[in-house]
């Protein structure tokens, strides 16, 4: 009780503004150092950008800061690329350091009353200290149009020392079961990389729709990006099926997808697709019937759920994922492609003859190995051009001494984490990805209260003491743990707004669970900082669940 009132107290504090000390400094995730300093640095017509005159990385980093200040605030900062001349007066600095201990993302800012002087080794830590810098100012900054209201363009003093915990830090979207335009995937990686995210594990493929538009199989897009119809209601085969009586379609053409990946790389977020084989595959099925086990015909899913229809292990089958991979790795920067491999029942591969001669030709004991023979003919195949494939834990079900993915095969642990340990153990890199904390699909409140979701409860605190260190693996292993990714699946995310409600906050904790040190990271001190980051979110028309404050009240 007492908790409640001062938590209210705190929180009626920090939005009127009493409460600096809670909420001048409210980045998120929290900087690995931050030392607050006495008096405020003021923007002003007269601040002066200074960056190296021959980086045209960081007068772009420099002049997206520029353009947004002005957007919001009406004012007007001069770049000017000079190295050399000291700076006068009121500046802002972007300084390249050579110091091998900031990494390529790590930066220091310091900010002093008539100076703001920002060093990193590489852009990638400019821009990340340009994205601490936002959420130092007033959450206005993120205005699309300018503040009428005076507004204090000020920050208060300090010095930060920052980088990275983990290199590998997603956030993954679900395009199948619902699908997105482009302009709000760029919403979407725009929030991402104001979290220090750098990863977007775009999952553009699935039974019930394929988004990616492919030229030599055009009726991937012209038949399996669409569906009857979809089902509200539940997943489970048991609930009750109500569909919405709706015919229901969209994908992605290539040029669409040039300008996101370019959008992302601008935001120092890498792309990565997912193309599901060999199981989530109707949609393939129901444009291409020839790639599966029996004659058909096959629909686009219009259910949610696992299908036993999958991809048949024929030499054509081959031949058109690798088709297909040659035009994704066209669109993509690499090196990673993920291929999926979650959730492939067998019972088509037991029924198929092809199948079982193949098993017996190969030398196989059963269906699981006939899986990882699957993924190590396309990992094989990947790697020979250079890429790498990152597959769902499942891929490493089926593997024996004779047929083993390759070791440069990256799992994704999203069965808990003991499947991830277990790769770490035989080598493979792994990014944790655990059901119970990283899936933003779930309930994040008393489901009463809530729209329709998945089955479980995942609220913030529970996402936000993730942490990916398994205690269990020695140093040998944990140098394989790249990172972590929180995954949002939208069986039941029909809408844009649906979508960023289950993202936000949660996305936060994941963000400081990937960025922050462990030393660094507090609960307490997260949520004093949660009532800027509403208000930012409300400056960047993004909505977002206040569950965390409803399950309180
Ligand atoms: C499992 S997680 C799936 C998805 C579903 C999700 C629902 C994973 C690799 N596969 O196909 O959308 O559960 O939470």
């Amino acid at each position: 009780m007492t908790g409640t009132i001062c938590l209210w107290l705190g929180l009626l504090l920090s939005i009127s503004g009493f409460s600096q000390a809670d909420t001048a400094y409210a980045v998120i995730p929290r900087p690995a150092k931050l030392e607050a300093r006495a008096g405020r640095f003021s923007f002003t017509n007269s601040t002066v950008v200074r960056t190296p005159a021959a980086n045209s990385e960081l007068k772009t980093i420099a002049g997206n800061f520029i353009r947004q200040l002005h957007t919001a605030s009406g004012l007007t900062l001069q770049l000017q690329p000079e190295p050399k001349t000291a700076p006068a007066g009121n500046s802002l600095s972007l300084v390249v350091i050579e110091d091998a201990s900031l990494g390529t993302e790590g930066y220091r800012m310091d900010i002093k009353p008539t100076s703001i002087t920002i060093e990193a080794a590489k852009p990638a830590g400019f821009f990340y200290a340009v994205q601490s810098l936002y959420q130092l100012l007033p959450p206005r900054i993120f205005s699309p149009t300018p503040v009428t209201e005076p507004v204090d363009w000020s920050i208060r003093a300090c010095r930060i020392e920052d980088q990275p915990r983990y290199g590998y830090r997603g956030l993954h979207l679900d395009v199948a079961r619902h699908f997105f335009p482009v302009s709000f995937i760029k919403k979407y990686i725009d929030l991402l990389a104001l979290h220090k995210f750098n990863v977007f594990h775009w999952h553009l493929t699935d039974d019930q729709g394929w988004r990616i538009e492919i030229k030599k199989y055009p009726k991937l897009t012209q038949v399996g990006s669409r569906r009857k119809e979809t089902l509200i209601g539940h997943y489970y085969e048991s609930d009750p099926h109500q569909f919405d009586g709706q015919p229901y379609g969209g994908f992605y053409t290539q040029e669409e997808v040039r300008e996101v990946v370019q959008y992302a790389a601008a935001n120092y977020v890498t792309i990565i697709p997912e193309i599901e084989t060999p199981g989530h595959a109707l949609a393939i099925l129901a444009a291409y019937p020839e790639f599966g086990c029996s004659d058909g015909p096959y629909e686009t899913a219009t259910k949610w759920g696992i299908f036993n229809d999958v991809l048949c292990p024929y030499e054509k089958t081959f031949t058109f994922l690798e088709d297909v991979l040659t035009e994704v790795m066209a669109l993509f920067p690499g090196p990673y492609i993920h291929i999926g491999g979650d959730e492939c029942p067998k019972i088509a591969w037991k029924k198929s003859p092809y199948c079982q001669t193949l098993i017996r030709k190969l030398k196989l004991q059963n269906e699981n190995q006939l899986q990882s023979y699957f993924t190590a003919r396309i990992d094989k195949w990947v790697t020979s051009k250079g890429w790498k494939i990152i597959g769902w834990d499942e891929i490493l079900d089926g593997n024996s001494p004779a047929i083993r993915v390759s070791p440069g095969a990256t799992v994704m642990s999203w069965r808990g984490i003991g499947k991830g340990i277990q790769a770490a153990r035989q080598n493979h890199d792994v990014i944790m990805t655990p059901g119970d904390f990283m899936y933003l699909d779930h309930y994040q409140a008393d489901r009463s209260q809530e729209p329709l979701a998945f089955g479980r409860f995942t609220p913030l605190e529970k996402t936000y003491s993730y942490d990916p260190t398994p205690e269990d693996l020695p140093a040998s292993g944990q140098k394989h743990i790249l990172g972590v990714q929180a995954n949002v699946w939208t069986e039941y995310l029909k809408t844009a707004e649906q979508v960023e409600y289950m993202v936000w906050p949660r996305a936060a904790a994941v963000a400081e669970v990937v960025w922050t040190l462990p030393e660094q990271k507090n609960w307490p001190d997260f949520t004093h900082r949660l009532p800027m980051l509403f208000r930012r979110l409300d400056a960047l028309q993004v909505t977002y669940s206040r569950a965390y404050y409803d399950v309180r009240a």
